[in-house]
């Protein structure tokens, strides 16, 4: 059990954040000319195309994510729709999730734009802590973010949605019951639709009214889930947020137009991808401890082959030494070579250490 695991599962400090219309302000941002005008991100109408999503201006038009762009622009003539650039939308999210992992290492990604992190053992009070990261986000991307801020994954979730966008709202432990008692049952995920209608047909709308029900009752109206949602409906869960499990290795490679047929073309090659894979080290693994160094080559005939130590540190002769004993294997001409390191596997208590 991790230091962490041993607070109260029920009373932890989660932000849920949630960049605002994150593919439509991308568009925006990088075409001024759109700012304050209505635009949505996805398929062309001739192409019987939906949104993906849209900017805040577009919905107050009715206009939102899932929508078909005709009806889209029915409802707005004025729309302005984009094709998605899905490499620039991920680029981003990279960008946003190196800055989260500034604040803690336990974020959980739901998707790009969204994420929990869980800020229990930051030292600072957590929706302060949410204004500083959304101002983090904002500077370097110009882009802006939601937060909720809970004892829980279910409470901050919902309260990123309440001062969107560009704001956020808390809920304090001693908020809960109160901020439980008049929400929506729709609220709640597992609610959908129809169990918003069966539940509605017998005269409960809030949370509060939910309450009123016993557990067999519960289970009686909706089997095992039932037991789930005496719980969500009094604001507890006890979901702990996930990390991202941490990447085994990390590698750079190169593939060259014309194949290298001797070792010393291949030697002249190696440094130039070592300095790229220390680079990239550095900015992305800098704390962790290696425990392999490979090198790895593929053949003129789409063969390959790794050469790959325990114990040896990731230096310049070392992957010398490696290459040299990789080429020998065939003496093939070499299409791609492949550097680089593995790490030990971390404890998960080991990676929340610092912030402790
Ligand atoms: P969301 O966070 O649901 O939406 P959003 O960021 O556009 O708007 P909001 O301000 O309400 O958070 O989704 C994030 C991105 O995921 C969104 O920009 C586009 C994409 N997306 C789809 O591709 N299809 C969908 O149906 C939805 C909902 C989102
Ligand atoms: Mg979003």
């Amino acid at each position: 059990m991790t230091l962490c695991e041993i607070r109260s599962v029920d009373n932890r400090a989660i932000i849920h954040l949630d960049m605002d219309c994150f593919y439509a302000a991308i568009e925006v941002r990088d075409r001024p000319a759109l700012r304050g005008k209505p635009v949505a991100v996805g398929g062309a109408r001739e192409r019987r195309g939906v949104l993906t999503t849209c900017n805040y201006e577009a919905r107050k038009f009715g206009v939102h994510s899932a929508m078909p762009t005709f009806m889209a622009l029915q409802r707005c003539p004025h729309l302005i729709v984009l094709a998605t650039r899905f490499d620039v939308y991920r680029r981003e999210a990279a960008v946003i999730r190196d800055i989260l992992h500034r604040f803690t290492p336990l974020i959980e990604p739901l998707s790009l734009d969204e994420a929990y992190l869980d800020v229990s053992a930051h030292p600072g009070a957590p929706a302060a802590l949410a204004h500083v990261i959304r101002k983090a986000i904002f500077q370097k991307t110009k882009l802006t973010a939601s937060a909720g801020i809970g004892p829980n994954k279910l409470i901050a979730k919902i309260a990123s949605e309440m001062n969107k966008p560009n704001g956020q709202f808390e809920v304090t432990p001693e908020q809960v019951p109160g901020f439980m008692h008049r929400l929506p049952v729709r609220k709640i995920w597992g609610i959908g639709e129809k169990a918003e209608r069966k539940l509605e047909g017998l005269g409960v709308k809030t949370c509060g009214e939910l309450q009123h029900f016993t557990r067999p009752e519960l289970v009686d109206l909706f089997g095992k889930f039932g037991l789930e949602l005496y719980e969500l409906c009094r604001g507890l869960d006890h979901r702990l947020v996930e990390p991202d499990r941490p990447r085994k290795s990390l590698s750079t490679e190169e593939t060259f137009p014309l194949d290298l047929a001797t070792l010393a073309q291949c030697e002249e090659k190696l440094e130039e991808l070592f300095q790229d894979l220390m680079a990239d080290l550095a900015q992305k693994e800098s704390s962790r401890r290696i425990s392999k160094i490979f090198v790895k080559l593929k053949f003129s005939d789409f063969t390959r082959t790794t050469a790959e130590r325990a114990g040896l540190a990731p230096t310049l002769p070392d992957f010398r030494s490696l290459l040299t004993e990789a080429f020998s294997r065939t003496e093939k001409p070499v299409r791609l070579i492949g550097l680089g390191v593995r790490f030990t596997e971390m404890e998960t208590a080991e990676a929340q250490i610092p912030l402790l």
